[in-house]
């Protein structure tokens, strides 16, 4: 991917009203810029200078300050001009005109989502991995989520990485000088403890993986979508598990028509709680709306991490259950949830099955739904170590996997009689491929486009 330097410029706070708001631009050299806005009046680096901001006819937009962040001491790397004016949608896009205008002739244009930080990874003032620690503080959804996230933009991941990375290096050096000397070819594994480093890699991989499998669960969350016949109460835990009002709830048999969902967090895991349509029996006369109501029940039902089977325990298991269950996704984790044990006199209880796991609560009386919470977080996989977590993406969990195996069938020739170094070496080296593209430093253009891509403008 080429750096280009041309200058660039957009509103870097989020839409709508606040305080201040910023329009900021970046670009090689920012001086004519500077100049047309300003005048003569120079702006030191790093230093607030409290300014009017004008049109070119003198006529006044805003006052506030401006900051001039000499390249390379900057967030892009290069000089950066930052603008706080009065946070209003209009008083920006005034500015941000003006800017535009001002900086014509020097090129400067409005930046691309994402530029900012596309411009700051290609002058190595952030990797790849920390790049999209940027975008993932700004979306976090939980506290944890960001704690993570914040951590990766330090580097915490990337170090971690790169360890790794060097661990990897170290044992390909070593096996590469032993190709070079043929004869000293049989006792190398042997001499150099080669089997012993690249098991403690393993070892040390398959940690940062774990660590990076649950925080990339705090990133993404999951969907929960509830399911199961009309009236058996799934509106009803929706508002339990919500802790608030959500859905309505009536003794109507086919209250839910559209779908109602809420996210809410548990040990800052975020789950997204889909309530559905209730599932009639197929020789139910239904209405149109219902019949709708229905077919997206079937649509959220296919998109579902997990699925909450809801059953009234009351009434006990029936034949339309039987059928509801014969419909779901295979390989999609099912809980069956036997609600209204108020009235069946059951437990609040949790019985791991053979078919399932079947949890006993009450949603309208809130007795069991914190087994119920507990066994979304077994499903999810989350364990509590108390460790640091990386805010890890699907990307970087792929990466990792396909490093562990490069890693376990260099192993697997290590262990070998006829040790082929050959090979040996091959596996190493694609698995430092595989765990330098999470830093970015072997990441073809294509996948550096798709992620600056996903950013907002301005960031
Ligand atoms: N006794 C008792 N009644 C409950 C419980 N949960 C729900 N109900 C009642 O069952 C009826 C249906 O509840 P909803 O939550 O609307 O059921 P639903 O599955 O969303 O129904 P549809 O939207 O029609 O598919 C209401 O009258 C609720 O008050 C429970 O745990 N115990
Ligand atoms: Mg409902």
């Amino acid at each position: 991917m080429k750096l280009d330097s041309s200058p660039i410029a957009a509103i870097a706070t989020a839409p709508g009203r606040g305080g201040i708001g910023v329009v900021r631009a970046s670009g090689k050299n920012l001086v004519p810029l500077m100049t047309a806005l300003f005048g003569t009046q120079v702006l030191k680096p790093r230093h607030a200078s409290y300014l009017p901001f004008t049109q070119a006819d003198g006529s006044l937009i805003d006052q506030g300050i401006a900051i001039h962040f000499k390249g390379p001491n900057s967030y892009t790397g290069e000089d950066v001009l930052e603008l706080q004016g009065h946070g209003g949608p209009v008083v920006l896009q005034l500015l941000l005109a003006r800017v535009l205008e001002a900086g014509k002739d020097s090129g400067l244009r409005l930046a691309e989502p994402g530029e900012f930080t596309r411009r700051a990874f290609l002058n190595d003032k952030l990797d790849l991995a920390q790049a999209e620690a940027v975008a993932d503080l700004i979306d976090a959804s939980t506290e944890a989520a960001a704690k993570s996230a914040s951590q990766s933009l330090s580097g915490a991941f990337s170090k971690t990485i790169h360890a790794l990375v060097e661990q990897v290096t170290g044992l390909r050096m070593l096996v590469e000088a032993t190709l070079d000397f043929p004869e000293e070819e049989i006792d190398f594994l042997e001499k150099s403890n080669a089997r012993g480093q690249l098991k403690a890699v393993i070892e040390a991989l398959n940690k940062v993986f774990s660590q990076a499998a649950q925080g990339a669960l705090l990133r993404e969350g999951l969907n929960v979508v509830l399911a199961g016949q009309p009236n058996v109460g799934k509106s009803s835990l929706l508002n339990a598990l919500a802790g608030a009002d959500v859905a309505i709830v009536t003794p109507i048999a086919g209250t839910t028509r559209d779908k109602v969902s809420e996210t809410i967090q548990i040990e800052g895991i975020p789950l997204n709680i889909i309530d559905t349509a209730g599932i009639r029996n197929a020789g139910d006369t239904i209405d149109a709306v219902e019949r709708i109501g229905i077919e997206r029940t079937w649509g959220e039902i296919g998109k579902a991490d997990v699925i909450l089977h809801l059953l009234d325990a009351d009434q006990g298991p029936t034949l339309a259950d039987e059928t509801i269950v014969a419909a779901f996704p295979a390989g999609v984790p099912v809980v069956r949830v036997w609600n209204k044990i108020d009235l069946s006199g059951h437990k609040p209880s949790v019985d791991v099955l053979p078919d399932a796991t079947h949890v006993y609560l009450s949603a309208h009386d809130h007795l069991g739904i914190d087994l119920l919470r507990a066994e979304l977080l077994r499903i999810a996989g989350w364990q509590q170590t108390g460790e640091s977590l990386y805010l890890a993406r699907e990307r970087h969990l792929i990466a990792l996997k396909s490093a562990g195996k490069h890693l376990n069938i260099a192993a697997e020739h290590a262990a070998q009689d006829d040790q082929s170094l050959d090979l040996f070496a091959e596996e190493l080296r694609l698995a430092q491929v595989q765990l330098s593209s999470i830093t970015g430093e072997f990441s073809p253009d294509d996948l550096l486009g798709v992620i600056f891509s996903r950013f907002c403008i301005g960031k």
